[in-house]
């Protein structure tokens, strides 16, 4: 699926805004036909959670029916429109003009229609009914019932099997677009390099015997090829290769074309790089590379998880200033303007499934394997031209002691490989060493929590313990290691002489021990704080205000002591 795009020959057009509302607790809705229209009982903004716009929708998770109407979209004749979400959470189904037009499960990934033929009358109508309730069968899962050989049960208030609030509604934006009949239907760009020369390998996909023009430019003369070869390789003399510190981005447009004349266009920013794993290293460009930065949510007080693009930068900002060169979209594959924004500031991205919290028992196993295929295949597809992603994550803490977890996971750790054979697969465990997909997949992800959860507020504890965990994952895997989450809660302007549990300086001080454990270690090859920012959780004893507060900045953005530690660390400040 080709990003909507507009130009000479798509048109674009976002629906964002104010939509009208009706929540639906009785769920009467769908019984009442209000896939035709409905009366509101108050407006909310698109793209938003809605648990964030009001004290009634604070842990309210479905259904709620949102509705909107516009001007109709005129496309150019013989073109083909389309309705495209960029992530409904968890489910819906959509109407216009009374027509349905389909349904939708699983958040954070976009899913489109196609509405060229929907007969218009007038203004257009556009209903929506989402839905988020907690369900084991889902996939992240909820409302699991409680069993003793399985972590982290039922901790939580919505019953998450995760650590942060499942927020519902419109999240991402809402898009009218067309292309034209004769379209570049699909886009795959991966890149190597041979010496000084760069190498793109351009596919499209096409119904055979289309003829393209595809040009590829930016530092240096243009290269333009032209012909009926939906496959082509540029090769860049001097290629201005991408990384952090010097994310150089080429522009590359693919015409289709018809007698001579173009019918349609595509333009897409690649960055040429190469990104192995080498024994326990990690290769950028053939260099070894050590991952610095965080895990992360979007999230933000106003608007949950719908982030403006000013939040969103502001985050990226903050990274920078630290000397971070990388992130996890945990736990959930973050908005397309998350990876635009790590493409042109040069971040390395391990994308992550919305798998998280899975369960292996028999109990809805198989819809959630098919929903982490369909997820894994989505997300995939949606960002393997992003040059900032470098690592395809298939879940996050999986409670895979249970024997089902390791064929579950080859199943999906050779989907991804099929579909994409030139980036690294792995997951994050809390297991290490027992972790038993940690055989095949490329790297060792682990969270580890030495000195919170264990050993709480006992550093001197603690990192030797960290350290020893380290040395046998090493040993074991000879593979690289990435320590994906690390951290301790600290609840802003919160201090503590000596440091202690939910201070400031205890967060200072644990991260700055971990940090100083693993740069010792060769083969730990990532270090990701746990997390960027606070966050929203559901609610819990152990998430004062439902909060995760192992943010080192706040959830309004401003700096922890932590902030120091990582500067001096991460960019040699002083
Ligand atoms: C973890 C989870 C993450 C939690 C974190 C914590 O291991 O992966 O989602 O938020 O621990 O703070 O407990």
């Amino acid at each position: 699926m080709i990003r909507p795009q507009k130009n000479r020959f798509r048109k674009l057009r976002a629906l964002d805004g104010r939509w009208e509302f009706r929540k639906d607790p009785m769920d009467l809705g769908l019984r009442k036909g209000w896939g035709k229209g409905f009366k509101k009982d108050r407006f909310l903004p698109v793209p938003a959670s809605w648990n964030e716009q009001a004290q009634d929708l604070w842990d309210y998770l479905g259904p709620g029916w949102y509705q909107t109407t516009f001007r109709p979209f005129s496309s150019p004749r013989g073109s083909r429109t389309f309705l495209r979400f960029g992530s409904v959470h968890y489910h819906a189904t959509v109407w216009l003009n009374g027509l349905r037009l389909g349904s939708h499960e699983g958040g954070h990934l976009p899913f489109q229609f196609e509405v060229t033929d929907i007969p218009r009358k007038g203004m257009d109508r556009l209903v929506v009914r989402v839905e988020g309730l907690l369900r084991p069968d889902r996939v992240p899962p909820g409302n699991v019932p409680f069993h003793p050989k399985d972590a982290f049960n039922n901790q939580f208030n919505p019953p998450a099997s995760f650590d942060f609030f499942p927020y519902c509604g419109i999240q991402r934006e809402v898009v009218l677009y067309s292309t034209p009949k004769e379209s570049v239907r699909d886009l795959t760009v991966s890149t190597r390099s041979d010496g000084p020369t760069g190498l793109v390998h351009v596919q499209v996909a096409a119904p055979e015997g289309s003829e393209f023009r595809m040009k590829l430019s930016g530092h240096g003369r243009p290269l333009q090829v032209e012909g009926p070869s939906p496959e082509t390789v540029f090769r860049v003399p001097q290629a201005k290769l991408w990384a952090p510190g010097s994310p150089s981005l080429y522009g590359l447009t693919v015409e289709r074309m018809k007698n001579g004349r173009p019918v349609d266009r595509v333009d897409l920013p690649v960055g040429i790089r190469t990104f192995e794993v080498h024994g326990e290293k990690l290769l950028l460009n053939g260099k070894p590379i050590s991952l610095k930065g965080f895990g992360r949510h979007e999230d933000s007080p106003r608007l949950g998880r719908g982030l403006t693009d000013r939040e969103r930068q502001k985050d990226f900002r903050n990274m920078l200033a630290v000397g971070a060169n990388s992130y996890r979209t945990s736990h959930y594959p973050y908005s397309e303007k998350d990876l635009d924004l790590a493409d042109r500031l040069g971040f390395l991205v391990i994308d992550e499934t919305p798998a998280v919290g899975l369960f292996f028992r028999k109990e809805g196993l198989k819809k959630r394997l098919a929903l982490c295929r369909q997820m894994t295949r989505d997300m995939i597809e949606r960002d393997k031209n992003h040059p900032s992603v470098v690592m395809w994550s298939l879940a996050n803490e999986p409670h895979s002691h249970r024997p089902a977890a390791l064929p579950f996971f080859k199943d999906l750790a050779s989907l991804a490989r099929t579909l994409d054979p030139t980036r690294p697969v792995t997951l994050v465990s809390y297991l290490g060493t027992k972790e038993a997909s940690f055989s095949f997949l490329d790297t060792v992800c682990v969270n580890r929590y030495f000195g919170w959860y264990s050993e709480p507020g006992d550093l001197a504890k603690a990192l030797p313990r960290l350290s020893k965990d380290l040395d046998s994952m090493g040993r074991r895997f000879k593979k690289p290691v990435l320590v994906t989450e690390f951290g301790a809660d600290a609840i802003p302007g919160s201090h503590a002489d000596p440091p202690a549990l939910f201070s400031e300086e205890y967060q200072a001080a644990l991260i700055d021990g971990y940090l100083r454990i693993m740069a010792r270690k060769p083969f730990v090859a990532g270090a990701h704080v746990w997390n960027l920012n606070d966050f929203r959780t559901a609610q819990a004893t152990h998430r004062p205000n439902g909060m995760n507060y192992k943010g080192v900045f706040g959830r309004d953005r401003k700096p922890k002591k932590a902030v120091r530690v990582l500067k001096r660390a991460w960019k040699g400040d002083r």
